[in-house]
């Protein structure tokens, strides 16, 4: 008997963005960053909204005139999603949820998604599991609420490794707390091999940067492994560490780490904290930047103000990765080199100047 084969047709989760907008000079930056957050959490933007904070109203976020051009929009672009660039509260979620009939995400939540489904180890899925309840938890009286339209499906509903989302309280509290005794036994292992790796004189480097700057495949090509690496955002959430090669026999641990984005959700920032750990504690960290990208002097300067919040104070070289992409010549700083992961363009350079910075008398 002939096989059937049933062509399923893709559902594809519509999406309106709202953003709040505090300086009109940022507005093209962030509506180009929520727009990839969106496409890298399967999310189709049909239209982006804004409004200056000042029109700021506490109750929605947006005001009224805004709230019924979207309403009109909806009308005859019918959409599933309502995301909004910025941290909300229980109610205004609801509010919002409630005043549109859609399911509503802020940025913390779309962010948390994205690495939840990203999450691939034990560890990335623990770190963003607690992430996602840290999150809920203080939501939990007005997501319940909500017309079902919490814990339902698609974008914000996915816990990590297809496990599906928890809205009681007292099964979150305990979950939190295991999760949280789990994260401290992986950070106390990774001081024990710190302590070990700094006893035998090992020195660490750390990749770290915005994300999808090219820190895994920057990775790959140095250390000659093969680890995830995509054109989506937070591609990377595990940390991966394995021996660089220098010249004259000399080697480091290098390890490749989660991207920045500017506004970090606290939630996860303190659920990495053992990944952030290696950042700060490395010898070196090469900072990866995507060159090509318009935005590259905001992103260098994102990633400076998380690494300075975190008090990363080690060497850092600035590796200006994408280079094959560049139309025009850029001017370099000290302490930066342009190279391109693909073309293999400037590596034995880069591998020299991490030598020298690490094994050099200054
Ligand atoms: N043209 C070009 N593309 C590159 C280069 N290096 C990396 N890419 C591409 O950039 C995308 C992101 O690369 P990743 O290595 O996943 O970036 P990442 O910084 O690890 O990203 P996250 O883990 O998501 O933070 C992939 O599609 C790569 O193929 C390069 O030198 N040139
Ligand atoms: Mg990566």
């Amino acid at each position: 008997m002939k096989k059937v084969h049933e062509v399923q047709e893709e559902v594809v989760e519509k999406a309106i963005v709202f953003c709040p907008i505090a300086k009109e000079q940022d507005k093209e930056y962030q509506f180009v960053e929520i727009d990839r957050l969106c496409f890298s959490a399967g999310l189709k933007v049909e239209k982006i909204f804004s409004q200056s904070v000042d029109a700021f109203n506490r109750r929605t976020i947006m005001g009224s005139g805004k709230l019924q051009e979207i309403k009109e929009f909806l009308q005859h672009h019918p959409c599933d999603t309502l995301v909004v660039d910025f941290q909300l509260t229980g109610s205004q979620l609801r509010n919002l949820s409630e005043e549109l009939g859609l399911k509503v995400l802020d940025r913390i939540l779309l962010i948390i998604d994205i690495f939840a489904q990203s999450a691939k180890s034990s560890e990335g899925k623990i770190e963003v599991r607690l992430a996602q309840n840290r999150y809920l938890l203080t939501r939990l009286s007005s997501l319940q609420g909500s017309a079902g339209r919490f814990g339902g499906k698609g974008a914000g509903m996915r816990g990590p490794g297809e496990t599906k989302l928890e809205l009681d309280r007292r099964k979150l509290e305990k979950e939190i707390i295991t999760l949280s005794a789990e994260i401290e036994k992986i950070k106390n292992s990774r001081r024990q091999n710190r302590v070990l790796r700094e006893k035998n004189g090992i020195k660490s480097v750390v990749l770290g940067g915005y994300t999808n700057a090219g820190k895994s495949s920057l990775f790959n090509l140095l250390t000659r492994e093969s680890i995830y690496a995509d054109n989506k955002l937070f591609a990377t959430l595990d940390t991966t560490s394995r021996r660089l090669f220098l010249e004259d026999g000399k080697f480091c641990l290098l390890t490749d780490t989660v991207g920045f984005i500017s506004k970090l959700p606290h939630e996860l920032v303190e659920s990495f904290s053992a990944t952030l750990e290696e950042v700060k504690n490395a010898d070196l960290i090469l900072h990866v930047v995507d060159v090509s990208d318009k935005f590259y002097v905001k992103n260098i300067e994102i990633t400076n103000n998380i690494l300075n919040e975190m008090k990363a104070t080690k060497n850092r070289i600035v590796v200006l990765n994408k280079c094959d992409l560049l139309d025009k010549p850029i001017s370099i700083e000290k302490n930066q080199l342009l190279v391109s992961v693909k073309k293999k363009n400037n590596i034995e350079q880069l591998k020299s100047l991490i030598a020298q910075m690490l094994f050099e008398e200054k």
